[in-house]
């Protein structure tokens, strides 16, 4: 296994998100990426850097191209150090841009389809795509939840070509509700979320366990919302019925969304995982679901803490 890493990411470093209305610190910062890459340090994972951006063309694999084409023009007309809420192609105000937004967003995708390369040519078992900004909640033609192109779906998108077959399981805090809705009338690739509720969590809108897909997609979308007391216990129960889920449709390959908003002290998830439950989990999944896999970094907040969850992760993943 290895990690990739681009620094692109860093320039992109908004000051503020907006809940209704008000201002608040960004919980999703830049010093996030390092905290992680610490943690592949701890366990010796090699980490590769791949400043690789995507094309508009290539985007366009899962976004639309107007869309595409606003981000990068209004993202060029900002100022050093400034952000901006744009009032369109957005589906919150927790999404800014700001003049490297686009730039970042477009390394991250980058990453996450360089990682799907090496594991689609069988050059990697599986690949750690540090991805920053995150991506499970970009919808095809708007930015939220901090995410403006959907990392994830772009890797199983790329994964997919030739006729595989490829889940993706989301464990992030919070619903992926754009990489949910990239494959929702299609029957190739699985998505299989773990998540709070969205009865009482964001996004709200989409995560419902009645969501499961349309047309050719019907049944290929599988949804699992978690009460906001779980236990540890009662979320490892949900944990390998998403697993059951994704043995039962056979993939040949894996996408991981990897969300850390789910331990305990994270500053906008925190659903009581502690430390060593991420090992577990890692576990789990490694045993669980043996195939060639890209693991792609969605949320998780606490910044201090992140280099030991990811540590965890990893140490169970890996062994
Ligand atoms: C992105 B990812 C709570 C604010 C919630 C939006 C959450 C975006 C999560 N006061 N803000 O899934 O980790
Ligand atoms: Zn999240």
């Amino acid at each position: 296994m290895i990690a990739l890493y681009s620094s692109v990411h860093a320039h992109h470093d908004p000051e503020l998100e907006y809940y209704d209305g008000q201002a608040a610190p960004y919980a999703e910062r830049a010093a996030r990426i390092p905290s992680i890459l610490s943690g592949c340090r701890t366990l010796g994972i090699p980490v590769r850097t791949s400043n690789i951006s995507i094309s508009p063309q290539q985007l366009q694999a899962v976004h639309g191209r107007r869309y595409v084409e606003y981000l990068q023009s209004k993202c060029g007309a900002i100022g050093e150090g400034a952000q901006l809420m744009p009032s369109v192609f957005i589906g919150d105000t927790y999404t800014p841009l700001t003049r490297h937004a686009y730039e970042a967003a477009c390394h991250a995708a980058g990453l996450a389809v360089a990682a799907a390369e090496l594991v689609a040519s069988g050059e990697q078992h599986a690949v750690y795509a540090l991805c920053r900004p995150p991506g499970h909640h970009a919808e095809r033609d708007a930015m939220m939840g901090y995410c403006y192109f959907n990392n994830a779906a772009l890797a199983a998108q790329r994964l997919s070509a030739g006729g595989k077959k490829v889940a993706v399981l989301d464990i992030d805090y919070h619903h992926g509700n754009g990489t949910q809705h990239a494959f929702y009338d299609r029957s190739g690739v699985l998505y299989v979320s773990l998540h709070v509720d969205p009865a009482e969590a964001f996004p709200y809108g989409s995560g419902f366990s009645d969501e499961r897909g349309v047309r050719k997609g019907l049944g290929f979308t599988r949804n699992f919302p978690l009460d906001r007391s779980a236990t540890p216990r009662d979320y490892l129960a949900v944990l390998d019925k998403a697993v059951q889920a994704v043995q039962a449709f056979e993939p040949d390959f894996l996408v991981l969304s990897l969300g850390f908003d789910t331990y305990k002290d994270d500053p906008i998830g925190g659903l009581g995982l502690d430390i060593r439950d991420y090992r577990t989990i890692g576990n789990r999944l490694a045993r669980g679901l043996p195939y060639p896999a890209l693991i792609v970094q969605e949320g998780g907040y606490n910044v201090e803490m992140l280099g030991a969850l990811s540590a965890a992760f990893l140490r169970g993943y890996t062994v």
